[in-house]
């Protein structure tokens, strides 16, 4: 067979190992669930730099993504455009971070930039309702979801500015030692659960 990877060059794969939890087969595996998305639009050679990328809606029916209610979300806070749409490099960093190798503190600086719903750098309440919106499906009456909005942010808010700031929301997950497991399954339950724990 001889060397078949041609995709990368050595350098462009020590490039990738070193800013992900991934090893090079890794690379490369997820480099093909890239391709296999559009193979029509990702060509064989990466060793130009392409400047490609995958549109949301491609990426968002992927099996890990699909059946999440944050997709488009973390699309967005993935992709470099902001759109959802990615890059291989958008690509890789997404499935680094929600990987098992990930650390805690990356994930929660992550997980609080999806809730951040209007980019402003705080959780505050309209991103709370949001975000617990999607998570119960709308499952929960308005008030129900006014309640436990204002709960959360009474427990986890320790400066009393109204609002969750990065940090804020650091101590709050320390609460829940599980979320060191989150990823693209534990992702949602575990903030719930984390939720309904703060509101009692
Ligand atoms: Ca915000
Ligand atoms: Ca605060």
């Amino acid at each position: 067979m001889g060397n078949k990877q041609t995709i990368f060059t050595a350098q462009q794969l020590d490039a990738y190992q070193d800013c992900t939890y991934f090893t090079r087969k890794e690379i490369l595996r997820l480099f093909n669930r890239y391709r296999d998305l559009a193979p029509q639009l990702v060509p064989l050679d990466y060793t130009n730099q392409p400047d490609v990328k995958l549109p949301y809606e491609l990426i968002g029916s992927m099996p890990e993504l699909k059946d999440n209610p944050f997709r488009q979300r973390i699309a967005e806070v993935f992709s470099e455009d902001g759109e959802g749409n990615m890059t291989l490099d958008d690509f890789l960093d997404m499935f680094s971070v929600l990987s098992e190798m990930a650390p805690r503190d990356l994930k929660a600086y992550y997980a609080f930039k999806i809730y951040d719903f209007n980019n402003d750098d705080f959780i505050c309440k309209s991103d709370l309702e949001k975000t617990l919106n999607k998570l119960t499906r709308n499952e929960l009456t308005e008030e129900e979801v006014r309640m436990v909005c204002e709960k959360v942010i009474d427990e986890a808010d320790l400066d009393n500015d109204g609002r969750l700031s990065l940090e804020d929301f650091q101590h709050m997950i320390v609460r829940a030692p599980d979320f060191l497991r989150m990823d693209w399954k534990y992702f949602n339950i575990l903030y719930f659960h984390l939720f309904i724990s703060l509101a009692r």
